[in-house]
């Protein structure tokens, strides 16, 4: 259900129901989990790409799987929160590649992307409120942070669906490319990101996640914190080297 392939330092991660649109299920989801935890544990991997198998990047939890009657969602989104904090926390950079359509919590994990690329003939659509749920799979969180507040209101009330052009005019995407494109050109910005300095992009990202709930004093704070731990690697040290020597940095991950 999820692939994995390793190109040197990068791990793809390929969401593989395609015959489903890639609906997620909870076994689809422990999957993906055990693969970023072992992801985040390998200091091998130093660059994530998470992809859609065929012509859908993934249209959300799988209407199928609860059956008829009252599904327990409250038990089953804790398969998904988990999930959605191993995204949020990875000490790696993440490419997502959004091939098709991404609906529901499949917008959702599209969105924990660090860097978004879409295909021209991606969408995009929320989805919860059409079948009269809230947004999950950390939705309400991400989305007014990309978007706005304004933006995000219409968003999850209305559920559009929007093209990937509407996408990255809203911030939603980085970058649009022909879908013929679309995975090498993620995968050379993978590679890319594979060969930088692997802390210092793990505390970028950690920073811009948790100044958002921080005052500007705690803020500061936090910037000395991690500017003190990012200026003891060995990363940084090599940086500045190869500044002086005006050469390239050869970054190792640490
Ligand atoms: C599907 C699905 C699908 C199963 C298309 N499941 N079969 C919710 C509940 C609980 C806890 C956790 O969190 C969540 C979070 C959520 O994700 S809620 C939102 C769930 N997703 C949706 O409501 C999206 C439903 N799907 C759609 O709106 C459309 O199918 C999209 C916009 C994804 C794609 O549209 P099209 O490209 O026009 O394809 P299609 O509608 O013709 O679908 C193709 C097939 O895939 C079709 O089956 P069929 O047998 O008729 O060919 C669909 O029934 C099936 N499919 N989504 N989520």
């Amino acid at each position: 259900m999820v692939l994995k392939e390793r190109q040197e330092g990068v791990l793809i991660l390929t969401l593989n129901r395609p015959e489903k649109l890639n609906a997620i299920t909870g076994a689809l989801l422990d999957e993906l989990y055990q693969a970023l935890k072992e992801a985040q544990e390998d200091p091998g991997v130093r660059a994530l790409l998470l992809t859609g198998a065929g012509r859908a990047f993934s249209a959300g939890q799988d209407l199928g799987e609860f059956g008829e009657g009252k599904p327990d969602y409250e038990a089953h989104l804790r398969r998904y929160n988990r999930v959605v904090e191993a995204l949020a926390g990875l000490e790696k950079p993440l490419v997502v590649a959004v091939n098709g359509v991404a609906a529901g919590a499949g917008m959702s994990l599209a969105l924990w992307g660090d860097l978004r690329l879409a295909a021209q003939e991606a969408s995009f659509t929320p989805a919860f409120v059409r079948i009269g749920l809230v947004p999950d799979s950390g939705m309400s969180f991400i989305l007014p942070r990309l978007v706005g507040f304004a933006k995000a209101q219409e968003l999850l009330l209305l559920s559009p669906r929007l093209s990937a052009e509407e996408a990255q005019a809203l911030g939603l995407v980085h970058r649009v490319v022909p879908g013929e494109r679309l995975s090498e050109e993620a995968l050379a910005l993978a590679r890319e990101l594979a060969q930088g300095p692997t802390r210092a992009y793990a505390l970028t990202k950690k920073l811009l996640l948790e100044t958002y709930r921080l005052s500007l004093t705690e803020a500061l704070a936090l910037e000395a914190i991690l500017q003190g731990e990012a200026g003891r690697t060995q990363d940084h040290e090599e940086g500045v080297r190869a500044f002086r020597e005006k050469r390239p940095p050869r970054f190792v991950g640490r």
